[in-house]
């Protein structure tokens, strides 16, 4: 049996912070997972150094599930993003390693390839709705099939989803977060003109997707919803916080437009009644932040009971190893829906060599054994991590809102 002989955590910094576990075996194959958890990285760093290697050493590497029950349930306090993250990489990092063992790619493992390639969103965003619409025919353009929407809010200075540079979004980009300015009003006037710009420029082959992040009252998500209707988006993710879930009856009341929920969430826990109750449409758990590949096929298995279809969440705060992970994951589930896609810069994907690749709108996960992504520790080396922040959003009489 290849029994687990080190274990470490690297971070670096190629242009934002990166936390990566790397298993060693004694059979001379290692495995790497992605425990970035974006503004708090060194807490899932010292999770895994100080509280899940030391037990880690000696086990039987092929042993995934039992090694997740292990961590899940061994740990008594259960679930969390930091303690779900850290099982997370342990998980990727198992699944790298029984495939590497096997010499085949992860999806094989998991049942095969269930379609020829993941459909992917791409991050459409500019100050005015003219940007953004050019931004959205430069994706059209390069074959994506999906392109997600988010324009600035007249009067207000660092709308979420809006980035300094076109290709490159990261919100993380402060050593103390920065404060931003919010009213929904604006917002909800501008986002129907920016869908009904884009259709007009873009047609109607082409999906289109918006995240409003958490920002909504449930009765105003219901109006936007209902605004959105006309231009058939193919979802409206995060109206509102979901820690209310019953929020969501109220919007779904109102609108037929799709609802995708689940970027924060971290366990089935969080998913079960908006899946049972058929709120949401999408599932947005990844690997990284909702306890690796093993947790997430159950995720998904609940949810195709419900048509509930998959749609991960892809920003660049999940490395090249959650997004090969996510790939096979993709690759393989029944229900997938769509994958989001936010390129890394040049010096992440130097840090982090991978096989994945882009064509026609399409993500594979490519053909080399395990997750087919590893991590150059010596270009790692030159990237030292630098603390970061998301940043924090208030109304205009001071308020703190939502991010
Ligand atoms: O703001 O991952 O849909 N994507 C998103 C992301 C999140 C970041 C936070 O770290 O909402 O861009
Ligand atoms: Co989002």
């Amino acid at each position: 049996m290849p029994k687990i002989t080190a274990a470490r955590t690297i971070v670096t910094c190629p242009g934002r912070n990166f936390v990566t576990l790397k298993i060693e075996t004694s059979d001379g194959v290692h495995g790497v997972g992605d425990a970035t958890l974006n503004g708090r990285e060194l807490s899932v760093k010292s999770y895994l150094d100080d509280h899940v290697i030391p037990c880690l050493i000696g086990r039987d590497a092929h042993q995934v599930e039992d090694i997740w029950q292990y961590l899940y349930k061994g740990a008594y306090w259960r679930r969390g993003p930091v303690t779900m993250s850290a099982i997370a990489a342990v998980d990727m990092a198992l699944w790298d390693i029984k495939g590497k063992i096997a010499g085949l790619p992860v999806y094989q493992l998991l049942g095969g390839a269930s379609r020829a390639g993941v459909m992917v969103y791409g991050h459409a965003n500019g100050e005015t709705i003219e940007d953004t619409v050019a931004a959205a025919r430069d994706y059209q353009a390069a074959g994506y099939k999906a392109v997600r929407l988010q324009t600035g809010v007249p009067g207000f200075k660092g709308t979420y989803g809006v980035s300094k540079d076109k290709l490159f979004y990261e919100p993380a980009d402060a050593d103390l977060p920065t404060e931003t300015t919010w009213a929904s009003e604006p917002y909800m006037r501008v986002v129907p003109e920016l869908f009904a710009g884009a259709r007009e420029a873009l047609g109607w082959e082409i999906h289109l997707l918006h995240d409003v992040h958490h920002r909504l009252k449930p009765i105003e998500a219901g109006r936007l919803g209902k605004d959105l209707e006309p231009y058939r988006p193919f979802w409206m993710e995060d109206p509102t916080p979901a820690e209310n879930q019953d929020a969501f009856r109220l919007i779904r009341q109102h609108t037929t437009t799709p609802l995708a929920v689940g970027e924060i969430f971290n366990s089935i826990w969080d998913c079960k009644g908006l899946i049972e109750n058929q709120l949401v449409d999408y599932i947005r758990a990844t690997v990284t932040h909702a306890g690796g590949i093993t947790h997430l096929r159950r995720i998904a298995g609940l949810a195709d009971l419900y048509g509930v279809r998959t749609g991960c969440h892809g920003a660049t705060d999940l490395s090249p190893v959650s997004m090969a992970a996510a790939l096979h994951f993709d690759l393989s589930v029944p229900n997938f829906g769509v994958q989001e896609y936010m390129r890394h810069t040049a010096e992440t994907d130097a840090v982090f060599p991978h096989a994945y690749s882009f064509e026609g709108g399409l993500l594979h996960p490519g053909e080399a054994p395990g997750l087919g992504v590893d991590i150059d520790e010596a270009a790692a080396a030159e990237f030292p991590y630098r603390r970061a922040y998301l940043p924090v959003a208030r109304l205009q009489d001071g308020t703190m809102h939502d991010w």
